[in-house]
């Protein structure tokens, strides 16, 4: 596996760590209810932010660099994004049609992008800017009425009370030092800070559980603890721990890094896709901190035919960018939110509130459903016509655009739709109704 991001690759499929997972849990029905409106939402975005991104070689150059956390917590006093204007950035982000934003609030780097009492470490005690971003972000996520999810490290680079696992071994921490019952009432306190101090939430997203191997001596990760607080603070606040792995009892989301459910192009994604609320996470360029030698962007067609895809597995896209040291977002995501909201508003109806169809992913492209009406979404220029495997009976097939009527014959297997125009469209979008 060979990803921009990071320069050192761990081993992604190695099993869980050292958890049990609770047996006894069962979904309230608020969390019920909070994974049927995550499920209809379909798009998010991610957002990877913190001083790391003042050395612009993206959120993991602590360890690639072996930084001494000494010396990288030096950085925290040279952080004043004095271009940061949370309002500016919801505006931007609903305006691509997104219905959430997940924010890293502490990365592997152990620094706070919130006002915590837990750790003198964080933006507003370390840094002169002295301002918590995230106060600001949720209070306008939810002046702007958009939902907003939380990303939460369970590792640390910085503090010698986590145990040292996988990564972070030349960040100057002494071994022998680490204490998980310390490290896991500071991680309570503030996973209760961020659920307490910051309105309603929609999800906590773990990562770094792969810092531990599963079969590691006298190493647990409390996860029914953490898991067991967030649904006694907040009964609505969804649970996502990007473990690469099958979800647990008292998770809420199965998460797929840089792959469609079910696929594996990035080596991250090998489980099987279970039955919960899916999400695939992916960036805008290679990166998911700022890096200023990554300009290479996907384009906004190619974006779109990935959220027809994601979205054709039944899967949310969230789809990451990352803020520039000076608090803005770089032009180049900008562009393509307002792209992406121009696509949103005129076929959101094919992808929000949708799941997968009975035909699947084709040799044309995805299809997603809602109700009786299928929406095939034509990825691939075709030689004007396309087969399509359907055991229903079919009403009428017409164009999204235009609503024109389209002659299709019975096959064997389904229909062969006729007169299908492809060139020039991202996504050309056929409507199959049902009987
Ligand atoms: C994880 C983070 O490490 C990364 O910084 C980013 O936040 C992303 C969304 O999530 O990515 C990983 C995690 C584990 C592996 C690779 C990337 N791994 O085990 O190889």
């Amino acid at each position: 596996m060979s990803l921009l991001m990071q320069g050192k690759a761990i081993n992604a499929n190695a099993t869980t760590t050292g958890v049990s997972a609770d047996t006894t849990f069962v979904p309230s029905q608020a969390e019920l209810q909070a994974r049927q409106r995550f499920n209809s939402e379909r798009l998010g975005i991610f957002i990877h932010w913190g001083i790391y991104s003042l050395f612009g070689q993206g959120e993991w150059f602590m360890n690639d660099k072996n930084v001494n956390y000494k010396e990288y917590a030096k950085a925290a006093e040279a952080f004043y994004p004095h271009n940061f204007n949370a309002e500016d950035w919801v505006k931007a982000i609903k305006g691509s049609g997104a219905k959430y934003i997940c924010i890293t609030t502490r990365h592997h780097d152990g620094f706070s992008m919130f006002g915590t009492k837990a750790s003198p470490y964080n933006i507003v005690d370390a840094t002169p800017f002295k301002r918590d971003i995230i106060k600001e972000l949720s209070d306008a996520c939810h002046s702007q009425g958009i939902n907003l999810h939380f990303y939460y490290s369970l590792l640390d680079w910085a503090r010698q009370d986590y145990p040292v696992g996988n990564t972070g071994h030349g960040t100057g921490r002494i071994a022998g030092l680490s204490d998980m019952g310390k490290y896991t009432e500071f991680m309570k306190q503030q996973l209760t800070e961020l659920l307490s101090n910051y309105g309603s939430i929609g999800a906590i997203w773990f990562d770094g559980q792969w810092d531990h191997k599963a079969d590691e001596k006298g190493f647990h990760w409390p996860l029914n603890e953490l898991y067991s607080l967030i649904h006694r603070l907040q009964p609505s606040c969804l649970v996502a721990n990007n473990h690469h792995l099958s979800p647990i009892r008292g998770e809420d989301i199965q998460n797929f890094e840089r792959d469609v459910p079910g696929e594996n192009k990035a080596g991250l994604s090998g489980q099987a896709v279970g039955k919960l609320p899916l999400e695939t996470c992916e960036t805008m360029n290679g990166s998911w901190g700022y890096n200023c030698t990554d300009l290479k962007y996907k384009s906004t067609t190619e974006i779109v035919r990935l959220l027809a895809r994601t979205a054709g597995k039944g899967a949310n896209l969230l789809l990451n960018i990352g803020p520039q040291p000076d608090g803005s977002l770089p032009e180049e995501a900008l562009k393509r939110l307002r792209e992406l909201g121009v696509w949103m508003k005129q076929y959101g109806e094919t992808i929000y509130d949708t799941e997968a169809s009975e035909i699947g992913e084709q040799s044309w492209g995805p299809t997603t459903q809602r109700g009786k009406t299928i929406y095939l979404h034509i990825l691939k220029e075709t030689n004007g016509s396309i087969d399509v495997p359907l055991k229903s009976k079919v009403k009428k097939v017409y164009t999204f655009d235009g609503k024109v009527p389209l002659k299709y014959t019975r096959t064997k297997t389904g229909i062969t739709i006729n007169s299908i125009v492809t060139p020039g469209t991202s996504d050309a979008i056929v409507v199959v109704e049902l009987k």
